[in-house]
């Protein structure tokens, strides 16, 4: 990373959420920067926001025509959430302003090392897992991005030797420009955010402009198991690591129990050692391992793989994640809210023994959600189905037996009655949460709260 902020003297952050534009704004105004924030919601719904926000800065709430442009700005600071193809993007694409990601601005502005991680799943918990791992090792570790916090926020916090972990999503990366991190990578490629692009392959080369930037000193790593990750190698520049749970011919691949390392042959970690159960986080784990060899062979020392192994082994998950709520009547609850594609949620069933009853539904992103029948067969007797998809659901997952919610409180209720003893009952919803919450947090937060309830009886 440069660690030197880019000259900008007036700015237009567009997309005032509460987390990447209240951030960018607030950090660009700390700078002396002009600047006006731009949200196509009103002031008011804006309210909690703007209660944060630094006085100095003009909000332009309540609509993005185009000509809120004509006044002059040096640079535009895109928040995820907003797509380029809404008309005032376009527009300073057209006028030749520059629009970049906040996650861009912050390459330029904070200094330390980049490892920054994209996929469709998993790319949280691998986030968190490879921040634990550098702290473990005694490192200034920052996490954020799209696991909710913006890089932004590390501004002022960090130094050259600082590690920054960094979720980064499609959407982030649409509109990097310089951002060159000295690690990426791939964990896998399946239909997500279809909504926003045109196919597979558009979502694909949003994801590769990670390494877009990269050179032969950085380091690609991508996963040797999932069909698309595995094209990605033959398209970057970098030093390639692959990693690999089906063949040992993988950098890091998996030998029965044994989590090897090709390089010296040496045994890394036992996945029985893991606080984290499940195949694909022996994957999380195998990027971790590979993350902390990238950078540390990049800056010249020789990575002490015992102390990487017992660190990726003793990361405990992540809240919202196939987190264990409890155990009521024979039941074990599980709160996978961040589940919102249908491979999460594949995962999720995979890893819950014996039979269970599903809480699914949301706002849909264009996947195949007719996939999940394969998964739900022979181990979810019953669905709850929540949100504005529920008709959706009830028409794809035809053959299996579904009940309608009007509430999470309600879902678990029903959950519970539907379920019997020994069951698991399991939120993993296959949709994002905004029809009903302002995010998946929220949506895990009342599912916790509603099973507390119902152990309460506060819950018929
Ligand atoms: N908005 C406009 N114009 C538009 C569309 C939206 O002004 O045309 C405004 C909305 O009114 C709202 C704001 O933009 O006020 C929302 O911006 P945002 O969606 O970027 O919200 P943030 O709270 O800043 O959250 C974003 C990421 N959100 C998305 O990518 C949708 C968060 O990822 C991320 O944690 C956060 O930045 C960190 O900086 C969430 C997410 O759902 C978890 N990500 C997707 C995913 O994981 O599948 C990609």
């Amino acid at each position: 990373m440069t660690g030197t902020c880019n000259n900008i003297k007036k700015a237009l952050v567009v997309g005032m959420g509460y987390r990447t534009g209240l951030a960018t704004a607030n950090f660009l105004a700390g700078r002396g920067v002009s600047v006006a924030a731009s949200d196509k919601k009103s002031a008011s719904e804006l309210a909690g926001v703007l209660e944060k926000l630094d006085p100095v800065v003009r909000v332009l709430a309540g609509g993005q025509d185009p000509s809120l442009l004509d006044e002059g700005f040096d640079a535009i600071v895109l928040s995820p959430g907003v797509p380029r193809t809404i008309p005032l993007i376009v527009e300073a694409y057209r006028r030749r302003i520059p629009v970049i990601a906040e996650v861009e601005l912050a390459y330029r502005c904070i200094p330390g090392r980049m490892v920054a991680i994209t996929g469709t799943d998993g790319k949280s918990t691998t986030t968190a897992l490879t921040g634990h791992v550098f702290s473990e090792l005694g490192r200034d570790a920052r996490v954020g991005g799209n696991i909710g916090i913006p890089l932004i926020s590390f501004a002022g916090a960090t130094t050259e030797d600082s590690v920054i972990v960094a979720e980064l999503s499609s959407f982030q990366l649409e509109t990097i420009v310089d951002f060159r991190p000295e690690v990426a990578a791939l964990l896998n490629v399946s239909p997500d955010h279809l909504d926003r692009y045109d196919g597979m392959e558009d979502y694909f080369r949003a994801k590769m402009r990670i390494a877009m930037n990269q050179g032969a000193d950085d380091c690609f790593i991508y996963n040797r198991d999932d069909v698309m990750a595995e094209r990605s190698a033959g398209m970057v520049k970098s030093r390639v690591l692959s990693f690999s749970v089906e063949t040992r011919e993988a950098d890091i691949y998996l030998r029965e129990d044994t989590v090897m390392l090709r390089d010296g042959d040496r045994a890394v970690f036992r996945a029985r050692d893991m606080k984290m159960p499940g195949l694909h986080n022996i994957q999380n784990a195998m990027v971790a391992v590979l993350s902390a060899k990238g950078i540390i062979e990049r800056e010249g020392g020789a990575p002490d793989y015992e102390s990487i192994g017992r660190a990726a082994c003793s990361f405990p998950g992540l809240e919202h994640r196939l987190e264990r709520v409890g155990v009521f009547s024979g039941r074990a609850f599980i709160n996978d809210s961040k589940a919102t594609t249908v491979n999460a949620v594949l995962t999720a069933l995979r890893s819950i023994p014996g039979q269970g009853v599903l809480i699914l539904g949301g706002r849909t992103k264009g996947d195949d959600y007719s996939r999940l029948k394969a998964g739900l067969e022979g181990r979810i007797r019953s669905v709850v189905l929540i949100g504005e998809s529920k008709e959706y659901f009830a028409r794809v997952l035809t053959g299996f037996r579904h009940v309608f919610a009007e509430s999470m409180r309600d879902a678990v209720a029903k959950a519970f009655r539907e379920s019997r003893e020994g069951d698991t009952v399991l939120l993993s919803p296959a949709c994002a949460s905004f029809d009903m919450y302002a995010n998946y947090e929220e949506r895990g937060n009342d599912f916790k709260r509603s099973v507390a309830m119902l152990q309460n009886g506060e819950v018929a």
